[in-house]
């Protein structure tokens, strides 16, 4: 069987080119460190942060928040029935790109509800700030727009009041301390 070989001279060629095009233009933007917003931000993260956006803050539009890695979760809640299927983005990946450093995050919704959630957890469980829930874009009508979710299913243990205090919907800002 003839197979198709692309790695003429040329073609590696314009490879490597555009690789290092590529390494010198994210070199630049990694030291600039997190773009600033252009709309209205979901999320406001302060504290203990190591790579601010705006003044000492990291603030999160929409599409900042699209850049993170994607993450999907499936399971029960206490407040909706059967099994949900939520995507956004790990907390975990979320700290690590303000780089936060601390022992607790203080979050705070739009309804005002406060509660401080133990950066541990974020370490220990894959914790999950949806962003979409059974395909759907989360409202602030609807638990959204960022909802803390648990992977309850997967831990006896998160089964608990304790945690589910840290459910945090409607999440508007975390404070890192
Ligand atoms: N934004 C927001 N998130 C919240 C709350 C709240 O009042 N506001 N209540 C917490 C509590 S006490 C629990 S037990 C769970 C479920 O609360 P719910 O049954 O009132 O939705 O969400 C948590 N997240
Ligand atoms: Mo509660």
């Amino acid at each position: 069987m003839l197979e198709r070989d692309d790695s003429t001279p040329t073609t590696i060629a314009l490879r490597r080119l555009a690789a290092g095009f590529l390494a010198g233009i994210a070199l630049p933007a990694a030291a600039a460190g997190l773009p600033a917003p252009e709309t209205t931000p979901l999320l406001y993260i302060s504290g203990a942060i190591a790579h601010p956006n705006v003044g000492e803050e990291a603030h999160f539009d929409r599409s900042l928040f699209d850049d993170l890695p994607r993450q999907t979760l499936d399971t029960a809640t206490v407040v909706t029935d059967g099994v949900s299927h939520f995507e956004g983005v790990l907390m975990r990946d979320l700290l690590d790109a303000v780089g936060a450093e601390g022992d607790k995050a203080v979050a705070t919704a739009l309804n005002d509800y406060i509660i401080d959630i133990p950066m541990q957890d974020f370490h220990e469980y894959d914790v999950l700030l949806a962003d979409t829930m059974d395909g759907e874009t989360l409202t602030a009508q609807d638990k959204g727009p960022l909802w803390i979710v648990y992977p309850r299913d997967d831990h006896t243990e998160l089964q608990d009041i304790r945690y589910d205090y840290r459910w945090v919907w409607q999440l508007e800002r975390l404070e890192i301390r």
